[in-house]
């Protein structure tokens, strides 16, 4: 493996374990997290390897294979930066349950499309950390170490979902989750069954608001809650009162959230019922209050989504934070070539650079590799 011959490279000697987690798609369920909401992610193929051996002297030396430069020496956590503030943030967040550690990092989830490398990061540093410090952490705690991290050391005021998907999936399943009592359970999601695949579009677009209006949107929720009186967006069981006591972006925001909850609880009835190729109109009617509602897309997903929906697909939707990343489009797998078709040429009509398509199948959440 590249990064146990790198880690040996740099540290000297073998390391003690290796781990992989994921990053992930989420097929329906978006800025519900921290309103204590449902979500359905599934793990993509793609991830981050970690090759961790603990030290007794409280150092930690930190090398990414995709990083310039050799290892980098930590004696202070918090003189960390870039990628690496995400690994030695869960550190920090395990405090002297851990006194030092060699960490090495590969990792292959596509740059910037909006997939979860800094989960597939935090998870896969974690679950190495727990397992050679036996620490006897279970993966929804392992993520939330991860979440813990992006929150308070990165300054990423992110929900549990990246982090529980890249933690808790299984192949072949999408991950439902209760945010807020943190149940859940695998769903068996064999889309290929159906003659259907999710066809994730990368836009290439990144939009600098993203962390900012994240936190913004974060706000507009909870001042929301507050006015309803409710602990979370979760809680609120009669929209049409609700909105009647509210004005403006949180009126909105909290149409998009009640509504994706619903939402998700319809598509996973569909998929129940085997009915995994009528799920399109919910991706389709999700995308659209994230636009209208919501207010996260940005015109490079609009224009993929709808796009793709022109082509062929049966539904698409962004997924993720928004302000770029990727769509994933419900595809007929004999129509996965006419989605892209349609996409790429509504892209050149704009002058806009040629989005990446990837096919991912649900994968694997974190395990050990050696
Ligand atoms: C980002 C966050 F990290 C998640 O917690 C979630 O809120 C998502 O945006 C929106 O659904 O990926």
């Amino acid at each position: 493996m590249r990064v146990t011959e790198a880690f040996r490279a740099a540290f000297g000697a073998d390391p003690r374990t290796v781990w992989h987690a994921p990053g992930r798609v989420n097929l329906i369920g978006e800025h519900t997290d921290y309103n204590d909401g449902f979500v359905l992610p599934f793990a993509v193929p793609w991830g981050v390897t970690a090759a961790v051996s603990p030290r007794a002297d409280g150092v930690v030396r930190l090398l990414s294979l995709q990083a310039e430069g050799g290892p980098v020496t930590r004696e202070r956590l918090d003189g960390t930066r870039g990628w690496e503030r995400y690994a030695a943030g869960v550190l920090a967040i395990l405090g002297d349950r851990v006194r030092g550690a060699d960490i090495a990092v590969d990792g292959d989830v596509p740059q910037g499309a909006g997939l979860s490398s800094s989960a597939a990061l935090e998870v896969s540093v974690g679950s190495a950390v727990n397992e050679v410090y036996d620490l006897g952490l279970t993966p929804m705690e392992i993520a939330l170490i991860g979440q813990k991290a992006e929150n308070d050391f990165v300054g990423m005021p992110c929900g549990i979902m990246d982090q529980a998907a890249s933690a808790l999936s299984k192949e072949g399943h999408a991950l439902f989750l209760d945010c807020r009592s943190l149940a859940s359970r695998n769903v068996p999601l064999d889309l290929a069954a159906d003659g259907l695949e999710i066809l994730i579009i990368d836009t290439r677009a990144h939009h600098e608001l993203a962390d900012g209006e994240y936190a913004k949107r974060r706000a507009e929720c909870e001042s929301a809650a507050r006015t309803l009186g409710v602990a979370a967006l979760r809680d609120v069981t009669d929209l049409a009162d609700a909105l009647g006591r509210l004005s403006g972006d949180e009126r909105k925001r909290t149409m998009h959230v009640v509504t994706e909850n619903h939402r998700v609880e319809a598509l996973i009835g569909l998929l129940r019922a085997g009915k995994a190729a009528e799920i399109g109109a919910l991706l389709n009617a999700s995308h659209l209050s994230l636009r209208d509602q919501f207010e996260v897309t940005v015109p490079e997903l609009d224009v993929a989504a709808e796009a793709a929906v022109r082509g062929g697909a049966r539904g698409a939707r962004m997924t993720g934070g928004g302000f770029g990343g990727s769509v994933i489009a419900l595809t007929a797998t004999d129509r996965v070539e006419a989605v892209q078709r349609s996409v790429t040429a509504a892209y050149a009509e704009k002058g806009w650079r040629e989005p990446r398509y990837l096919r991912a199948t649900p994968a694997q959440g974190a395990r050990k590799l050696a």
